[in-house]
């Protein structure tokens, strides 16, 4: 019997051990879960999400034994538990593909609210699987304007009379309440809110999101974003309230030289829905309605983009977003019904927010007035802690610059006041941010302020507000001043991507200039993850396509006069294809075909025999014009056939990844014969420019946009680098041809000319700026000189992204990474070091596989390189090497790691082909002469 029961528990034992070592043999070999699952442009559970069929993408895990994917699946289901075994609303089977990124939704039909869960697993190369991944969701906004039951409520303020500084109607903010009582206990609440105007809300005394300016700026009288909060943590059993502060933004205030272009017609307004589901699984829902009161007697007494705001402390109307508050003595709002002609869609991109707080580095005081200098030309609000007496009046003022006598340099900001007041109602420190404006500025002047007590450098720090994305790529190097360009250009993104890409955050302008979109675009998808950004924006660019095809000079058309220009209403084709390269993903370039179409179509009815008569703005900011014309000196009719035909090109490549082969004919013979009619229109036999003037830009464009028959090509070259010659190797080109510098003298095979454009010290130049110490990109190559002072021209503002093109050339060549297929699935490492302006580069990206990394350094004669390579990708190299010496790779000979293939071998490079990981590789080199 004892003896018996021993061996049973030996058996159970053994057979324990052989379970236990049974599950880790298994445990070891499953492979880490996917991560980073994202879907549609890159959002991480959403809620009040756009799109029904959105697409899924994720990363596979950095480790042994992942190199590529061999297939995945993916589990949708209307309830986590079913996940994944059980799913209801899409199981995808398992799909043999190394496709990881833009899988599309092809489950049931997914309806307004809903919302859903998914996970996937995946493959590797040896066909071994992985766990399945944490489980992700997303929850739809309402997709319908049938879905709001809600009206569009507010006070009418243009009754009021009330007229700005260029004597606009001005229509002061709004408070709107509405308080109501909950009969049952609440599960979940979501509120569903928007407004022709800019908003702010409350409930029960809390403040329900942090956003910035919602719903942001679109073309309204189209499509107008709504926003969806979680407000389940707000609501109270019984008596609630909500509150909601609206003031003009872009929908009603001043945009644009005219002095408003909806503010006469239509005045501020909001809609939103509350809906909620019980703890019985009932629902019920609270809109806006003429049940609502309102006042414009609260605090904000005005606010406007361009001039600013003003906020009486006196007005402050305690407690009126709680129910402890009675509104018997405030006004009904009139409501009116939800017009089919606007769409309300759900925002397709992520709010402004505050993303970083500036310090004042240093305080300069004169004559009863105070200066903080932030030492950074930022955008945003100034957050004040002041201390000040009752009844006196806080005045901040803003600048970009100091003139040189010390006094604030405003005439750029031209007619925008760019001005806050702050009236107190009480002596002791004051704490505020205007909500409803923002300014572009390095210095802020208070003055109004108890000047008894000592100035300190905490009175004001600088809240920069953009679009919240995150900031993916980073470029660093041993040159300080080309570090200065970078950190230059990322603040010029930061400045101007408040919502919708604007040509500058400061003066009275702000707008969504379609040239510096397509000139700057592509250096932003690089730092930052702005898919999402860019492509609601070309949403708009959509809405404002007009009837013959034409793109209006900015979108949202606030200008609304019926004019286009060459360069600029190509960003419908440049930006998508760009997005493309980029993501590789197709649903931009499906979004975008028929625009660019069109845009073509436009391009066709304003030529003859291919030869374009679009005007424009040409190569506009050209420095040193002979004509002394902001248009510079280029010739209209070229810029014009030129981009007719790299337009024409896209929408045939477009056309191609699509699978439309009709249409790739069509446009891809469109232009070869538009290139043939511009050869013999502009170009000699010789390839030289002829008839008009000749330009760095013509040649640039016509280079660039590969234009010329292949025996012109190299003469046209020659005649480009005699151009640059002339100019004392400097460059002359302005928005339209600096982006294409950098690309065609890498193409033809001039890189160290690059190398002395990027390097130069004096004007123009990138570093000529950097010299008079610019911390943005400025609009015009000489906006400012310490000799010369100012530019003249008040058009002059000093955060301007287009020249910060540049950006896309040094990580794509000087740190070396660039896709070689769309998407980065395939990812070049080519850097091109130049030692007599650099020891060291180094960049790193977020791709779609994961993270892309180089960095190369010069000592000794030794050419060194780390190189990280996401999974689920190849790489091609290409190395610098001296004749036939040895190339190290992890310490080892080349031929010693059978991975790794050999592409081709010169006397001065070696080309490789390598496995996603992450690679050490050394050479001699040969320091330049
Ligand atoms: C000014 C700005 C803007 C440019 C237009 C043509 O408004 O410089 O950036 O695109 O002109």
């Amino acid at each position: 019997m004892y003896y018996k029961s021993i061996s049973k528990y030996f058996l159970r034992l053994v057979v324990c051990f052989f379970l236990i070592s049974q599950t880790a043999c298994t445990k070891k070999q499953t492979l880490a879960a996917a991560q980073n699952l994202t879907i549609a442009e890159g959002f991480e559970n959403p809620i009040g999400f756009y799109e029904a069929s959105p697409t899924f993408s994720w990363k596979l895990p950095n480790m042994d034994g992942v190199k590529n994917q061999s297939a995945y699946q993916i589990v949708v289901a209307s309830n986590p538990d079913l996940l994944p075994d059980q799913a209801d609303l899409w199981n995808s089977e398992k799909q043999e593909t190394d496709q990881s990124a833009w899988v599309k939704y092809e489950g049931e039909a997914l309806k307004s609210s809903q919302k859903v869960y998914w996970q996937v697993k995946y493959w590797n190369q040896d066909k071994e699987g992985s766990d399945w991944s944490e489980i992700q969701n997303f929850e739809l906004g309402l997709l319908d304007n049938d879905d709001w039951k809600a009206q569009w409520i507010g006070l009418p303020t243009k009754d009021e009379g009330v007229i700005g500084s260029q004597n606009n109607i001005i229509h002061r903010p709004q408070y709107l309440r509405k308080g109501f009582e909950l009969s049952n206990e609440v599960a979940s609440a979501r509120l569903y809110i928007t407004a022709k105007g800019v908003f702010d809300v409350a409930i029960n005394g809390k403040d329900v999101s942090d956003d910035v300016m919602p719903p942001g700026y679109t073309p309204y009288h189209k499509r107008i974003e709504t926003i969806t909060y979680d407000v389940s943590d707000l609501i109270e059993s019984g008596q609630n309230t909500i509150g909601v502060e609206v003031a003009s933004g872009w929908h009603s205030g001043r945009l644009g030289w005219m002095k408003s272009y909806w503010s006469d017609t239509e005045t501020p307004k909001i809609i939103c829905q509350l809906e909620f589901t019980m703890k019985d699984g009932s629902k019920e829902m609270v809109v806006s309605d003429s049940s609502w009161k309102g006042t414009t007697d609260g605090p904000i007494r005005l606010s406007e983009i361009y001039d600013g705001e003003t906020y009486d402390a006196n007005l402050e109307i305690h407690k009126w977003t709680t129910s402890n508050f009675s509104d018997k003595n405030w006004k009904a709002v009139k409501a009116f019904s939800v017009d089919d002609k606007i769409r309300l869609e759900p925002k397709r991109h992520t709010m402004v927010k505050s993303r970083i707080e500036l310090k004042t580095q240093e305080i300069i005081q004169r004559d009863g007035s105070i200066i903080f200098d932030l030492k950074q030309n930022m955008v945003g609000v100034p957050l004040v802690k002041i201390p000040m007496k009752k009844g006196d009046t806080l005045k901040t003022r803003f600048a970009e610059m100091l003139s040189p006598d010390g006094t604030f340099y405003t005439d750029n900001y031209r007619t925008a006041q760019s001005t806050n007041y702050y009236i107190a109602d009480k002596d002791g420190v004051v704490e505020w941010m205007p909500k409803f404006t923002f300014h572009g500025f390095r210095y802020v002047e208070l003055s109004g302020y108890d000047t008894s007590e000592k100035p300190s450098k905490d009175w004001v720090t600088g809240l920069v507000q953009y679009s919240d994305f995150e900031e993916n790529g980073t470029f660093t190097s041993s040159n300080d001043k080309l570090n200065q360009l970078q950190s230059n250009i990322v603040w010029g993104l930061r400045g101007n991507f408040f919502d919708i890409p604007t040509d500058c955050p400061q003066r009275d302008e702000r707008m969504g200039w379609t040239g510096d979109a397509q000139v700057f675009g592509p250096t932003s998808m690089f730092n930052a993850d702005v898919y999402k950004f860019w492509a609601s924006w070309m949403q708009s660019v959509r809405e404002s396509q007009f009837e013959n095809g034409g793109i209006p000079w900015v979108v949202p058309d606030v200008l609304f006069n019926d004019k286009v220009s060459a360069g600029w209403g190509d960003v419908c084709t440049i930006i998508p294809w760009k997005i493309y390269y980029r993501t590789g993903d197709t649903k931009i370039l499906e979004e975008n075909f028929e625009t660019m179409k069109g845009w073509v179509g436009y391009h066709e009815q304003v030529s003859k025999d291919y030869i374009s008569s679009m005007d424009g703005f040409a190569d506009w900011l050209q420095p040193l014009p002979a004509n002394g014309d902001n248009k510079g000196d280029t010739s209209h009719s070229l810029i014009g056939t030129a981009f007719f035909a790299r337009s024409a090109k896209l929408t045939a490549q477009t056309a191609e990844v699509l699978g439309k082969t009709e249409d790739f004919k069509k446009f891809n013979e469109l232009y070869k014969n538009i290139a043939k009619a511009f050869d013999a229109e502009f170009f000699d036999e010789n390839g030289k420019v002829k008839g008009v003037t000749s330009t760095q830009t013509s040649y640039l464009l016509a280079l660039a946009f590969d234009l010329l028959p292949e025996d012109k090509q190299e003469n046209a070259k020659k005649f480009l680098l005699e151009e640059i010659n002339n100019a004392d190797d400097h460059l002359r080109t302005g928005f339209l041809g600096t982006p294409l510098l950098s690309q065609v003298l890498d193409e033809t095979g001039q890189v160290d000319v690059m190398y002395k454009l990027l390097f130069n010290e004096t004007y123009p130049s990138w570093f000529y700026s950097i010299n008079q110490g610019a911390t943005t990109i400025w609009e015009r190559w000489n906006s400012y000189s310490k000799e010369e002072g100012f530019n003249p021209q008040n058009m002059n503002s000093l955060n301007h992204y287009a020249y910060g093109a540049i950006g896309e050339w040094m990580y794509e060549r000087i740190a070396g990474i660039s896709p070689l297929e769309a998407g980065y699935k395939v990812i070049k490492i080519a850097p091109v070091p130049n030692t007599n302006y650099l020891t060291t580069a180094a960049a790193s990206l977020q791709t779609p596989y994961g993270t892309v990394s180089n960095s190369w350094k010069i000592t000794d004669n030794q050419f060194s390189m780390e190189t990280q390579i996401p999974p689920n990708t190849t790489a091609k190299i290409t190395i610098p090497k001296i004749g036939n010496e040895e190339l190290l790779i992890n310490n080892q000979k080349l031929t010693a790691i059978k991975e790794i293939k050999l592409l081709s071998t010169s006397d001065d490079f070696i080309e490789i082909e390598i496995q996603p990981g992450t690679y050490n590789f050394i050479t001699p080199y040969n320091q330049k002469k």
